[in-house]
């Protein structure tokens, strides 16, 4: 007869889990560290972080009945990067995660499947499943329950998958055995902290939201600070950088590759004036399905103008013209600060062209600041 573990590990990997383990519910020991990071405003806009502390650091308060939780990761192909000049092609660049369907729905779907199968086999079992959305330390527990280690770029790290998987858990009011915690191995590698373009990362685990470009491109809703814009290169949506650059994830493809199919290119790499181009119902029919509706039409906008800036490429100029004429003003604003970074003529007609006609107060300021920086 097959311990109860034994076929939880089971399930988990036929549905695609390639990391499961288990551990007790208890509290967590990091209230100190929650609330010197909240204090400290590292949360940025993300304010349903602070809210119920208590819970985020014991869940058995919300929720009595919960004895364990099983800790599930769920693999994403990392990203292969094809031989493309981004500046010369004007392409973004999106976070491997964000490829296909988003994995909200595809986890959560899993995940029901999953407690039906622990009612069938413990009758009257209690169970909680989460992705990504509920009041849970997801990455303290996936270590406590031995999937890996945290990183110092804060990401759950494992010898062999590296950090390109997802985590999901499953409360339940069962007693489950775990393995224990994994053993650290970043060592004295600091790779993510140099090389993170904005310096979000410090050491001690500490991740300043505010200045990630992950958080910029699909939280933040208002404009992004001027000082970072020139930072963000082309990432459009979420960041990979701090994963790039890990060693433990280097056998899954930095290297640059020839044969990237084309799908997946248009997908992770996709032309900026295309995605300048969409309205509304256009950006809701492209990206029906996938993670990039969060930051909505007008935040993926702002992103696309903030690269088409940083693209140093003139042929980005026209396009940039046309978002003038956009009606979400965050992204008028956002493409007069790129126009404002090049030196061609035509660029600066269209700044002061846009100055003659514009009503809204804070485009005005792009507008004026972007003449104002303008080369000529
Ligand atoms: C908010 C959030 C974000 C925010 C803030 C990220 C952050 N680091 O907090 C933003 C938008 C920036 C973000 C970005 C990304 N995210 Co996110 N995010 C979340 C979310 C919803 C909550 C995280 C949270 O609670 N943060 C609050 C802070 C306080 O928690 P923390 O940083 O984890 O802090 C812990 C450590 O510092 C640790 N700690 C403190 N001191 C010490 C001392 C020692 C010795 C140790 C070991 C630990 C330790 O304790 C703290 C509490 O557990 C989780 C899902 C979830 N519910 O957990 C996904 C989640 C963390 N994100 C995920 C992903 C994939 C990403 C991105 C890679 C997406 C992308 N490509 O753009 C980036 C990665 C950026 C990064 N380097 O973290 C995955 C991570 C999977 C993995 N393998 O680790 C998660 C788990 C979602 C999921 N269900 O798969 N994310
Ligand atoms: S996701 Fe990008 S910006 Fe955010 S911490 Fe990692 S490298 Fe820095
Ligand atoms: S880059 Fe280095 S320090 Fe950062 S998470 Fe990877 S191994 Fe750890």
């Amino acid at each position: 007869m097959h311990s109860l573990e034994t076929r939880i590990h089971t399930q988990a990997a036929a549905l695609g889990f390639t990391l499961c383990g288990f551990t007790r519910l208890s509290p967590l020991p990091r209230e100190e560290f929650l609330t010197s990071w909240l204090a400290a405003g590292n949360a940025g806009e993300m304010h349903y972080l602070a809210r119920h502390p208590e819970d985020r650091l014991d869940p058995t308060l919300r929720f009595p009945a919960a004895k364990s939780v099983i800790c599930l990761g769920y693999p994403y192909a990392p990203p292969r990067i094809p031989e493309i000049d981004w500046q010369r092609e004007l392409r973004g660049r999106v976070a491997a995660y964000a490829a296909g369907s988003d994995y909200h729905e595809v986890l959560t779907a899993k995940l029901l499947t999953f407690t039906a199968f622990l009612r069938e086999i413990v009758p009257g079992v209690w169970t909680r499943p989460y992705v990504d959305t509920g009041p849970l330390l997801e990455r303290e527990w996936a270590s406590r329950s031995g999937l890996g280690w945290f990183g110092k770029n804060t990401m759950l790290l494992h010898k062999q998958a590296g950090s390109w998987f997802f985590l999901a858990e499953i409360l339940v009011s069962l007693e489950l055995e775990g393995e224990g915690v994994a053993r650290a191995h970043c060592g004295t590698c600091t790779r993510c902290l140099t090389d993170c373009p904005t310096k979000a990362l410090e050491e001690g685990y500490v991740l300043k939201a505010p200045l990630c470009i992950s958080y910029l491109t699909i939280e933040h809703r208002g404009p992004i600070a001027r000082e970072l814009r020139p930072k963000m290169g082309n990432w459009i949506f979420g960041c990979d950088v701090c994963q790039d650059v890990c060693p433990w994830n280097e056998k899954f493809g930095r290297s640059r590759e020839d044969s990237v199919q084309q799908d997946l290119v248009e997908e992770l790499f996709p032309s900026l004036p295309e995605l300048l181009e969409l309205d509304d119902a256009g950006f809701r029919a492209r990206f029906r399905h996938s993670a990039i509706l969060r930051p909505k039409r007008r935040g993926l906008l702002r992103n696309v103008t903030i690269a088409l800036g940083n693209s140093g490429n003139p042929a980005a100029i026209a396009p940039l013209r046309l978002a003038l004429s956009d009606p979400e003003p965050l992204v008028r604003g956002h493409a007069a600060w790129a126009l404002g970074r090049f030196t061609e003529r035509e660029a600066r007609t269209a700044l002061e062209h846009q100055l003659s006609r514009e009503a809204d107060m804070w485009v005005r300021e792009e507008v004026l600041c972007a003449l104002d920086e303008s080369p000529l």
